[in-house]
């Protein structure tokens, strides 16, 4: 342990001391040894014990607490590592084998990188990345990453995406991959096997499991992942085990909300399966993290503060002989007194430069180092780079109970790079010059000739080469290869549409809106003895919004420590229940948090074996614009579950204005490709689409996701027209069809088919045009119906042409098109391509507007009257409608021609 002698501790104080104090030089000396002699007394006490002196000062802060004496909240400590020398193990592992795989590995992520880019210039790829995180994942796959725990999955690790090639790298010396994949590396389109550029379930499902390179997607999904995890034992849905959730995050990457938006779950709920290690190698993409101070005291103060467990591993321990001899405490003092700028100049330049500008500042520094070579200070390690520190902390990490742990790291961004190391421009290094690969082959004994170093050529030893034995022995003992995802089998059988049957039939004419009629359909699956225990209602905090107070009462909110109070309501039927086993996650007000949790629980079918169905309920205007990266990532790792956007629809939100009516969340979850979307107007719409989703994506195991929309309009449901399901699921059915021929045809959706509806009515009655109705609850699915037999059709030109489901429905229908819904008018604009000039759109283009439906409905011209004009108008411009008596129709329905362009407005 280094500890500073008394006098020297007591020099530091004075120089430290608070001006308010006012004391006479007499009584200043008085006071002094007063301090010296509670200092000796304090040091007698850590002798026995250093918990003793923890709990001494505790007693002592309790006791300043009572007699009113401020007390600093001190979360930060010295710039130094946490574990003391004396408390470290020794490693168990063989130094040297683990430092011949490091040296394999690094070489093989470089080569594989700069390889790639003298090949192909431009296609990119990071080396500086993985060259400071190497040690930190090298000790954690040779010592504590278990691939299972017993019959269960292992441990979960989301990577830092950009130090993929290192990931690779380790995996073709395991023989895992070939030297076709390392050739082919961000070549994903070529004949052999690529490898993705990141992490990429989506792209290599036996691979990764977890996306991570949009930064700050990591961190915060392995925190919703750890607790998720937690979640699935307390409700006995998986058995205990010591299984941990580790994320390896960049220091630039912790400048994201998302990454330190939701630490204090972390502590709040005690997940002491969390590990995050931050990799401080002070640099992000164009230059330090934080020149002017040092990150390390920043992210130690952040979680401090936030109850984690904070473990420092700054210096390695060659730094620990200097600081034992160290008895003047200058040596922190003057770690002290640099910031991060400095410190990323220290190892861009050499030892010479470290003795002169670090050292050189104190005469007794220079001293301390005078045995030392330029090339010896130079080569002083960081923390973590240094394997028995990084053991050490995550041991510490692994055994604390309680909460979650952080490891600060302190590394140099390009070790080992020699030129390229710890400059601004080292993040965006793709390749070495021909001088730098050899230094490198040298510096890290790699045997290959000189020529194959410079074209980077990768290298991997046999099998039964000893350094690779220990390796594979390694792996083998901690359960396997990492990262590796298999899917397990699942047996699930949906329920079919029978078990839907209620909501099929109608609401008997009571008015009641798909939000009520989605809120019985989940308490009905809650119910049932098969799916019941699978399913995972999210909320973040609108559950009341949405009806779900019985869902409260009848399943519970999880909370881990049940219910330590009384509600106030506990003596009413449906009481705020809190539960140990409860099923809701309520995640407050956190779309992000509550997107994370979709993510662990639509996921939990491939990393549990348990297919959980998650329905995350929300705003649906603070969904997709909100979280739409944390959505995209979401679709990457192949999740399944259901969206369902709340308070859907710019005009049907009614009163809510500007940043709540939402008119285009089909429009952005209609660009992610697994997500199916439908926009349902009745309740057997909505129950059948449920069904469907469920069993598609749960018993025939398609990786697809659902976003579905619900509405607050109460109105009363029909029952389900005799054999429209299929024209449900594909998008476009015939809901109420003219009487004679139609002229022309009605397309609605969401609650502006009931306006669609009305529209039908007076054309017929009052102008003599029948017209057809069509329920379109998903432009997106007509649409890539349509594109994908156009595409067959475009490659294909000598054989038949095929027809779309839209040609083939709308077969005999004719006439022009008017289609209106909730959303904005390039939704139905979606299918204009196949209905040459028949399309006519209204929708809910510009912003929305506080008011009632009737206002909003006539000012986004989306109601009956503007429906009626619009099919009129149109009919006269195809000259089948006489023009001036649309003109007059117009005036007749109230629509004002001279408004503004709501789009606009
Ligand atoms: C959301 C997002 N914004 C920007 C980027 C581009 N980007 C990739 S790496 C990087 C710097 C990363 O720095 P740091 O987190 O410190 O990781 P390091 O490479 O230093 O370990 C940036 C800005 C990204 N991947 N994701
Ligand atoms: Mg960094």
């Amino acid at each position: 342990m280094c500890r500073l002698t008394n006098d020297a501790f007591l020099r530091k104080l004075e120089l430290q001391r608070n001006p308010m104090t006012k004391m006479d030089d007499a009584q200043r000396q008085d006071f002094t040894a007063q301090v010296a002699e509670w200092i000796e007394a304090f040091d007698d006490v850590v002798a026995e014990g250093r918990e003793l002196g923890t709990e001494l000062l505790e007693a002592l802060r309790q006791r300043a607490h009572e007699a009113g004496v401020a007390t600093p909240a001190g979360v930060s400590t010295p710039y130094k590592n946490t574990i003391d020398k004396d408390d470290e193990v020794p490693y168990p592992g063989d130094r040297a084998m683990e430092r011949r795989v490091e040296s394999l590995i690094r070489w093989n992520a470089m080569a594989m990188v700069h390889g790639q880019n003298k090949k192909d210039a431009g296609i990119g790829g990071h080396i500086s990345t993985y060259s400071s995180l190497a040690t930190l994942l090298e000790v954690g796959f040779n010592h504590f990453f278990h691939a299972k725990y017993g019959e269960q999955p292992g441990d979960f690790i989301y990577f830092q995406g950009h130090a993929s090639p290192g990931v690779y790298a380790r995996a073709y010396l395991e023989d895992r991959l070939t030297d076709d994949h390392l050739k082919n590396f961000r070549h994903e389109l070529r004949d052999t096997p690529g490898l993705s550029s990141y992490p990429h379930p989506w792209l290599m499902p036996d691979f990764w499991r977890f996306p991570t390179v949009s930064m700050g997607i990591g961190p915060l999904n392995a925190i919703y992942q750890a607790r998720f995890m937690k979640y699935l034992e307390n409700r006995g849905l998986i058995e205990k085990t010591d299984r941990k959730v580790w994320a390896f995050v960049g220091d630039g990457e912790t400048d994201e909300v998302d990454t330190l938006g939701a630490i204090s779950l972390g502590a709040r709920e005690k997940l002491d399966n969390l590990i995050f290690v931050i990799n401080c190698n002070l640099q992000r993409l164009d230059g330090p993290v934080r020149g002017n101070k040092r990150i390390i005291d920043e992210l130690e103060g952040m979680f401090r503060g936030a109850k984690w467990n904070v473990i420092k591993v700054i210096w390695g321990s060659d730094w620990d002989e200097l600081f034992a001899k160290d008895k003047s405490g200058l040596l922190l003092k003057r770690m002290e007194e640099c910031v991060d700028g400095d410190y990323q100049t220290f190892k861009a330049k050499d030892g010479a430069y470290l003795r002169e500008h670090f050292f050189g500042k104190y005469p007794e520094l220079l001293e301390l180092v005078k045995d030392k070579t330029d090339e010896q200070l130079g080569m002083l390690h960081r923390g973590g780079h240094d394997p028995a520190k990084i053991y050490n902390a995550y041991k510490q990490a692994i055994e604390f109970k309680g909460g979650p742990t952080v490891i600060l790291a302190k590394t140099v961004k390009g070790y080992g790079l020699g030129s390229a190391q710890a400059r601004n421009a080292t993040h965006s290094e793709k390749k070495l010059a021909d001088d730098g690969l050899a230094a490198f082959v040298k510096r890290f004994d790699i045997p290959i000739p000189e020529q194959a170093a410079k074209d980077g050529v990768p290298y991997r030893p046999s099998q039964d080469a000893p350094e690779i034995q220990y390796m594979q022995q390694r792996r083998k003992e901690l359960g396997g290869y990492m990262p590796s995802r298999k899917v397990p089998a699942i047996d699930f059988k949906a329920p079919g549409i029978e078990f839907f049957k209620e909501w099929l039939g109608g609401s008997g004419g009571r008015s009641v809106s798909t939000t009520l009629g989605f809120v019985s359909v989940l308490r009905a699956l809650l119910k049932d003895t098969t799916v019941g225990k699978l399913i995972v209602p999210i909320v973040p905090d609108e559950g009341r919004t949405f009806g779900l107070e019985s869902v409260i009462r009848q399943v519970g909110i999880y909370a881990p420590e049940g219910q330590k109070y009384s509600p106030h309501d506990a003596d009413m039927l449906l009481f705020y229940r809190e539960d140990k086993d409860g099923q809701i996650l309520e995640e407050g007000i956190t779309e992000a948090g509550s997107m994370a949790s979709f993510t662990a629980a639509g996921t939990a079918y491939s990393n549990y074996g348990i297919p959980t169905i998650p329905f995350y309920m929300y705003y649906s205007m603070f969904g997709f614009q909100r979280i739409g990266d944390m959505a995209w990532a979401f679709a990457d790792s192949r999740g399944k579950g259901f969206l369902m956007g709340g308070t859907a629809g710019r005009t049907t939100m009614l009163g809510e204005g500007l940043q709540h009516q939402d008119g285009h969340s089909l429009v952005l979850s209609s660009t992610i490709p697994t997500c199916v979307t439908y926009d349902p107007a009745y309740a057997y719409e909505l129950a059948v689409v449920l069904q469907n989703g469920i069993k598609r994506m749960y018993e025939d195991m398609e990786d697809v996701f659902y976003y579905v929309t619900m509405y607050n309009e109460d109105y009363a449901m029909p029952a389900m027209p005799e054999g429209c399901a299929e024209g449900i699921l594909k998008g476009l059915y015939k809901f109420k069809a003219a009487e004679g021929e139609a002229v022309a045809q009605l397309f609605g959706s969401g609650p502006i088919l009931n306006e669609v509806v009305k529209a039908q009515e007076i054309l017929a009655t009052k102008y003599g045009v029948p017209t057809t109705v069509w329920s379109v609850p998903s432009y997106t699915e007509v649409r890539r119906d349509a594109l994908a037999i156009e595409r067959w059709n475009r490659l294909h030109p000598a054989e038949p042409a095929r027809k779309s489901y839209l040609e083939t429905v709308l077969e005999g229908a004719n006439g022009p098109i008017i289609a209106a819904s909730d959303y904005m008018k390039v939704i139905p604009d979606g299918l204009s391509s196949w209905l040459p000039g028949r399309l006519v759109t209204l929708g809910t283009d510009g912003f929305g507007r506080s008011d009632n439906r009737e206002h909003l409905r006539s000012h986004f011209e989306v109601n009956a009257a503007s429906i009626v004009g619009a099919t009129l108008s149109k009919l006269a411009r195809d000259g089948k409608f006489d023009g001036g008596k649309a003109q007059e129709a117009l005036s007749e329905l109230g629509v004002n021609i001279e408004a503004g362009d709501p789009a606009r407005a």
